[in-house]
């Protein structure tokens, strides 16, 4: 069993997909364990992305991240890491594969519609970040 952290991004909960994305993980079986709307402040922000730190796009994501709320939560499953990046699709929107969240919902980098985990190690620390009770 694995778990991974997904955040629906807050340009897909200003356009109000919240609803139709938590549908498509649901429909799919994924099963979500916990969940949340919060604002994330600039520090919160910089802190989750540390990794992209001194990228060239950097400040843009930490900019949109921090524009609205956004809606991080727990999916818990076998092999559900990989199982969810598959399933949004790829990380720019135009090369999403056609039926993927990213395709459907997403525009252009960074308003990408969602995020999700990447590693296991990304994974510890993503979860932990929003929902230390379901840290693993
Ligand atoms: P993923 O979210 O698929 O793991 P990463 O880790 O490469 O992709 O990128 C982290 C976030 O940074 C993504 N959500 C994406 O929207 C944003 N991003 C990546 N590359 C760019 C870029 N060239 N311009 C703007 N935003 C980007």
């Amino acid at each position: 069993m694995e778990r991974t952290l997904v955040i629906i991004k807050p340009g897909s909960v200003l356009k109000k997909n919240t609803g139709d994305i938590i549908s498509r993980f649901e429909k799919k079986g994924f099963n979500i364990i916990a969940i949340k709307m919060i604002q994330l402040s600039k520090d919160e922000a910089q802190s989750f992305y540390y990794c992209h730190r001194g990228k060239d796009f950097f400040k843009m994501l930490v900019e949109f991240m921090i524009s609205g709320p956004c809606v991080p939560m727990v999916i818990e499953g076998k092999s559900v890491i990989q199982r969810i990046r598959d399933f949004i699709g790829a990380t720019d929107p135009k090369k999403a594969e056609p039926g993927t969240i990213r395709a459907d919902f997403g525009t252009e980098m960074p308003k990408n519609a969602v995020h999700a985990s990447d590693s296991i190690e990304s994974a510890r620390f993503e979860v932990n970040f929003f929902f230390p009770d379901k840290a693993f």
